[in-house]
């Protein structure tokens, strides 16, 4: 006991004399671990400081080096590049098209497009509905949304029906729809929603202040990273459409869609581009529709396609058709053949390496090393995007006179 106790204090000197050394060296420690903590990890951290409209130094150079991303083969074909990253954001936002009780399907595809893309960069988001939406589906979305939320109701003239629709015989063709079991056959919503998609969602207030939209619809997913901006490569490109899926359309929904597009050719000819990919839904020069159209819940477009004169007078010709309410006809074959007639064929893009998935369809990129380069979490064994019959990517490219990738050859 003598010799410790005789120790201690002695110690207890030491540990006192040197105790602002050991402080010191203690601080300057944590301080070097601190460095190179964040140094290394500092790369993605910074979200939290980022402005919608910039970029911070760290994540413009996570982002940049496109010329090094592998390309899949069907961008080396379309012949396009990936823009380098200059910290600008292009005049673009996301749009969505909901009601309140699609939320909780909703949350699940904005956060995928917010994980494998926007967090990057932060774009806006516009969501539309019919009715106002409530405090809880604003609260939800602003959270989830890197960029500026904005919640718009549509006008009613939007959203009804047109003054020279004859509401008996419409209510007859419902009827009989439901009858034949033709999906969403005796839906009046269903056809008010592809009316509006068709000649109206471009239209609205809050779209004005943009030239790009992305079209992200409840329940999707996105499978891979997105290693670009894709307005920006959409601009670059000189692109007006891009789309992922490609199907056919159920005929009956739309008996006389292609005889009343034919009727608006002979009447707005100046309207028709004379080097257009009209092959992509017409295997006769023209004569009857074969059905193709690219999928429109995912699009990735120009907006001035649709604001254009052309489309403006075939949507109103289609209107004055009647054929959204004695039909059924949907807002993708519309779309599609409308582009097809007004675009050029380079004007369009198929997007590969992205994987997507909608209720019934999923595209999963078919080249291994794209989908290790992007992190796609998708089963290959799944795409359908090069299935034949039913799918249309491969008449995309005979139309485009481009080979498929060795994989699906
Ligand atoms: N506000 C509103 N949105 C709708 C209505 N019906 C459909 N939508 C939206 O329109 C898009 C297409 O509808 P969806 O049910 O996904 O149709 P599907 O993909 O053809 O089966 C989705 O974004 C829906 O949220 C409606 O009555 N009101
Ligand atoms: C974005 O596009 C809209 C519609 O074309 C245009 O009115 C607006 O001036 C553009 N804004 C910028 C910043 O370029
Ligand atoms: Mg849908």
């Amino acid at each position: 006991m003598q010799p410790k106790k005789k120790l201690m204090p002695k110690s207890a000197f030491l540990v006192k004399k040197y105790e602002r050394h050991f402080r010191m060296m203690f601080i300057a420690f944590v301080t070097v671990l601190c460095f190179v903590f964040f140094t290394r990890s500092g790369s993605s951290e910074p979200a939290a400081a980022v402005t919608p409209k910039e970029v911070e130094p760290a994540v413009s150079h996570a982002l940049a080096e496109k010329s090094q991303l592998l390309k899949p083969h069907a961008d080396i074909v379309q012949n396009v590049f990936y823009p380098e990253d200059d910290g600008k954001r292009e005049n673009a936002t996301m749009v969505t098209l909901a009601r309140n009780k699609d939320l909780y399907s909703l949350v699940t595809s904005v956060r995928h497009v917010e994980d494998r893309f926007n967090k990057n960069y932060h774009y806006d988001w516009v969501f539309l509905n019919d009715e106002p939406f409530s405090e809880e589906f604003k609260a939800v979305m602003t959270a989830l949304v890197s960029g500026t939320a904005k919640f718009g109701v549509i006008p009613t003239e939007h959203w009804s029906f047109p003054d020279w629709i004859d509401q008996d015989k419409a209510a007859q063709v419902r009827q009989q729809m439901k009858e034949d079991e033709i999906i969403y056959g005796d839906s009046i919503s269903y056809r008010h929603m592809c009316r509006y998609e068709s000649g109206f969602f471009w239209r609205h207030e809050l779209l004005n202040d943009y030239a790009w939209y992305w079209r992200v619809e409840p329940d999707i997913e996105l499978f891979c990273d997105i290693n670009y901006d894709v307005f920006k490569f959409m601009k670059q490109n000189n692109k007006k459409y891009g789309f992922i899926l490609s199907v056919s359309e159920y005929e009956k929904t739309i008996p006389t869609l292609w005889e009343t597009t034919k009727n608006f050719k002979k009447e707005f000819p100046q309207h028709i581009k004379k080097n257009n990919l009209e092959s992509f839904v017409s295997d006769d020069g023209g004569k009857t529709y074969n059905m193709c159209h690219f999928w429109s819940n995912f699009e990735i477009a120009s907006l001035d396609l649709w604001r254009s004169p052309a489309y403006r007078d075939y949507f109103d010709y289609l209107d004055k058709a009647g054929g959204f309410f004695y039909e059924r006809w949907g807002d993708a074959p519309i779309h599609s053949i409308a582009a097809a007639l007004f675009l050029e064929p380079e004007e369009f893009h198929f997007f590969d390496g992205i994987g997507y998935y909608h209720p019934g369809f999923t595209s999963c990129p078919v080249e291994e090393p794209i989908r290790l380069q992007n992190k796609c979490v998708c089963n290959p064994a799944k795409d359908v995007t090069w299935g034949k019959g039913y799918f249309c990517t491969r008449q995309y490219f005979k139309a485009r006179g481009l080979k498929v990738p060795k994989e699906v050859r």
